[in-house]
Order: C-alpha cells, then sequence, then structure tokens
C-alpha cells in the first residue's frame, strides 16, 4: 500500500482529562502517517498541541441556531479540530441519522475546512443476506452525490457493525473485499478515486493490525477500544 496511511483513536464517551494528558506525554511522532484522535469534543482543546491532530465525533450541520445540545462545525474548528467522524453507526442507529443526513453533514464538514471520516458499514442481518455491496452502494452513494467538489479531502471509514466493540473482527479478506467495492465506486465519481483513504474499523486491536494494513485498499484504521490505551494505540500505528 503506497499510500500515506492514518490511523484514528475514536474514544467515544470514554475518558478524562488525566488520560488525555497521558496520550498527550507518551505518543511519539509518526513521520509517515496520519495520526488523529477523536475526543468527546469537551477535550478537543486540551488535545490540541500534542504529536497527533485532533477529531470531534459528530458535528451539526446547521451554522448555529436553536439546537439544544448541538455543537457547530465552526465551534469544534474554533477549538482546533481538523477532522470530524460522521455518521457512526452507533450515531446512525441511536440518533436515527439518515443517509442524507450524514452525506449534508459530510458536505458541510469539507466546507468548512474539515477533514470528514465518513462511517459506512452494513448490519449483520444483510451481511447473511448477501446484500453487503447494495447496502454499502447506497450509504456511499449519498455521500459522493453531495461531496463530489472535494472528494481528494473525504476519508471513508468501512465499520461492518457486527463487528464494532465485539471482537469479532472482519477477516482481512472480507475487509479488503468491501474496501475494493468502495474504491471501484468511487472510481465513477472522481478521478481521485485513488487518493481518497479508506479506513478499516471495527475490533481493530495491536494484534490484528498489521494483516489488515497489509490489504491492498485499507489505507489505515478507525479505532475504539484499543484506542483507550496508549500502548495499543501506540503499536497500531507502528503497523500503519
Ligand atoms: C467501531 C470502532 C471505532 P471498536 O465503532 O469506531 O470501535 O474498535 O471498539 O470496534
Amino acid at each position: 500500500n503506497s499510500k500515506r496511511m492514518m490511523v484514528a483513536g475514536n474514544w467515544k464517551m470514554n475518558g478524562n482529562l488525566e488520560m488525555l494528558s497521558h496520550f498527550k506525554s507518551s505518543l511519539p511522532v509518526f513521520e509517515n502517517i496520519d495520526v488523529v484522535l477523536c475526543v468527546p469534543s469537551v477535550y478537543i482543546k486540551e488535545a490540541v498541541g500534542a504529536n497527533f491532530s485532533v477529531g470531534a465525533q459528530d458535528c451539526s450541520e446547521h451554522e448555529s441556531g436553536a439546537y439544544t445540545g448541538d455543537i457547530s462545525l465552526s465551534m469544534l474548528a474554533e477549538l482546533g479540530a481538523e477532522h470530524v467522524i460522521i455518521g457512526h453507526s452507533e450515531r446512525r442507529q441511536a440518533y436515527s441519522e439518515t443517509n442524507e443526513r450524514v452525506a449534508i453533514k459530510a458536505e458541510k464538514a469539507l466546507e468548512n475546512g474539515f477533514v470528514p471520516i465518513v462511517c459506512v458499514g452494513e448490519p449483520l442481518e444483510v451481511r447473511e443476506s448477501g446484500n453487503v455491496f447494495e447496502f454499502v452502494g447506497e450509504q456511499l452513494a449519498a455521500i459522493l452525490n453531495r461531496c463530489k467538489q472535494q472528494l481528494d479531502k473525504l476519508v471513508i471509514a468501512y465499520e461492518p457493525i457486527w463487528a464494532i466493540g465485539t471482537g469479532k473482527t472482519a477477516s482481512p479478506e472480507q475487509a479488503q473485499e468491501v474496501h475494493a467495492f468502495i474504491r471501484s465506486e468511487l472510481k465513477k465519481s472522481s478521478e481521485l478515486y485513488s487518493q481518497i483513504s479508506i479506513l478499516y474499523g471495527g475490533s481493530v486491536t495491536d494484534v490484528n493490525a498489521a494483516e489488515l494494513f497489509a490489504q491492498h485498499d485499507i489505507d489505515g484504521a478507525l479505532v475504539g477500544g484499543a484506542s483507550l490505551k496508549v500502548d495499543s494505540f501506540k503499536i497500531i500505528c507502528e503497523h500503519a
């Protein structure tokens, strides 16, 4: 894989200031890959300034207004966030985020100068019924339709829902198969298809990262549980 790799940690609703300061002091510089830590938004300002870039885990698609509890992209930018995870399956499921809403958020993130890490991925029943490409293809189509202008800035994360936090990783071959499909869909929309990073997410650990990264179309990882321990996160970065 000749592309610049990215390892993005997704702390979800975990961590505290002490843990953050430990990460800031312990994570070394990685020259040849992009290392991003997506922390809860309240920690973004504190997270900035170490050897990693900082990302948010969601954003509002609105600029301002009566949206109690939401956080705008300009607010996240003010704190120093450069990346934002969009359409994580936990938000699609628990907050009913539709394909279209996810696509609008991705579009707004690009407009605001962010690198959106947009998540796609199928639930178990879709995998078992053999409709993975159809399902992921629809998620992707909505995103590509709105993000055509700046596709080279986009990062896609393939996260099969059945592999999230379950300890059940997709095999490198299963992941590569969907990554190759995503790449072929990107190719239909843009000449820049080969420059778009496609991350794998779903129970990535320091043990399985290397074989996932060895796959042709896997350009890095979105890491949940294993991003909560600096030692395992560091090893995953070393493999990238
Ligand atoms: C998938 C992933 C990070 P985990 O949600 O986005 O989490 O690595 O814990 O499966």
